[in-house]
């Protein structure tokens, strides 16, 4: 059995090829909002929300082939979701993975159009490929995406980052906007290459959102304490933005030890909710430690 890291490097490199093929090709009308996706989606992120769906997919012995679709359709949402937020209206920025943001490299109209039609090509793909032999199963993922995207999920939690500016937030109030901001695409991701596969049963399912809760927002933690501590060069975006908006972060609200305290915390609950799973969840476990570790 590959080690973790070249489990993972087969993995990104495989599905670098999937979204270059899934993507509108270059040169396909309209040319330049065909090349500004292609531009926000390929050659960079870590693919951690992929990663996560193959690690559930494999729980479940499911067609890599069609995971390759649903962790695709998680990646187009976070792309978009990653192009607006840079935008002027939102956290205004001009770097993201080593690159001029979108709407820097092109323009605010075309950003704002890359979003939209990012978000509606994750949708296409999963009603277009066969993803389930039950269509309910399949309709349910369809309906997974939606609820994590939307208003209930990550553009909910977008929100209330937006209004949270300059103010303090208990604890609570923060870990709330996180678990939709980060967490609900996070955990979309996982149920979703879970349910290419054979059905879990509903303790099973509980589990794994368990799981996909706990790394969510291990993510978000260790994401802050990166912010305050890395440069801009290691994390390919602008190092120290929360700072310097009054963002409340973990880091503020709980100072970086006990920041580093808590994802430690979270990922051993990560762990400890995978514990029933055996050697199938390997990856998943391997993917906890390696979100709650980064230096990136
Ligand atoms: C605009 C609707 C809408 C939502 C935006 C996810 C998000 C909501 C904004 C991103 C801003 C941000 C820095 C969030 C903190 C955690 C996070 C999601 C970081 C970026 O994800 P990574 O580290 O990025 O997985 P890569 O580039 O590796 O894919």
């Amino acid at each position: 059995m590959p080690d973790f890291q070249a489990w993972a490097s087969a993995h990104q490199q495989r599905f670098e090829d999937v979204l270059r093929r899934l993507l509108p090709q270059p040169g396909l009308a309209p040319q330049r909002l065909h090349e500004a996706m292609r531009y926000s989606v390929l050659d960079g992120g870590k693919r951690v929300r992929p990663l996560l769906a193959f690690a559930a997919g494999e729980l479940v012995q499911a067609e890599v082939a069609r995971v390759d679709i649903a962790a695709a359709a998680v990646e187009l949402i976070h792309a978009y979701s990653l192009v607006h937020d840079d935008m002027p209206c939102m956290d205004n920025d001009v770097l993201r993975r080593g690159k001029p943001t979108c709407h820097v490299q092109y323009d605010e109209a075309t950003a704002l159009l890359v979003g939209d039609s990012l978000q509606s090509l994750a949708f296409q793909l999963l009603a277009e490929h066969k993803l389930n032999d039950d269509a309910a199963r399949q309709l349910a993922m369809v309906k997974l995406l939606a609820s994590a995207s939307g208003s209930r999920g990550m553009a909910g939690g977008q929100a209330i980052d937006l209004a949270s500016v300059g103010k303090q937030l208990a604890l609570p109030e923060l870990e709330f906007m996180h678990i939709h901001k980060t967490g609900a695409l996070i955990r979309a991701a996982i149920l979703l290459g879970a349910q290419c596969g054979a059905a879990l049963d509903e303790g099973q399912v509980n589990r794994l959102d368990h799981f996909g809760k706990c790394v969510g927002l291990a993510f978000q933690v260790v994401d802050d304490v990166l912010d305050s501590e890395a440069d801009t060069a290691t994390l390919g975006k602008t190092a120290g933005k929360d700072a310097q908006q009054d963002k409340p972060t973990y880091v503020t609200l709980l100072g970086v030890q006990a920041a580093k305290k808590m994802a430690r915390e979270l990922h051993r609950a990560a762990l400890e909710a995978l514990s029933e799973f055996g050697d199938g969840a390997r990856r998943l476990r391997e993917l906890a430690d390696f979100i709650v570790l980064r230096k990136f």
